[in-house]
């Protein structure tokens, strides 16, 4: 398992997070995703075999914020 960390911007209440952490989660091969929003940042625990921060940007891109 590897360990990243995603600045985001537009997060704006827990619903926010919520969202990130949600598609995040869907992600294949994430085993875990913790989000601060005091921080602006997501903390992905995945399997990198299966997947990769690219994907993680993309999935958060699409959800409506922005990785920075
Ligand atoms: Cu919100």
């Amino acid at each position: 398992m590897e360990t990243i960390q995603l600045n985001i911007r537009g997060m704006t209440c827990n619903g926010c997070v919520n969202n990130v952490k949600n598609v995040l989660q869907k992600t294949p091969g994430v085993a875990g995703v913790e989000v601060s929003l005091e921080q602006n940042r997501a903390t992905v625990t995945y399997d990198p075999v299966k997947a990769s921060p690219a994907q993680f940007k993309a999935a958060v891109e699409d959800a409506g914020f922005d990785v920075v």
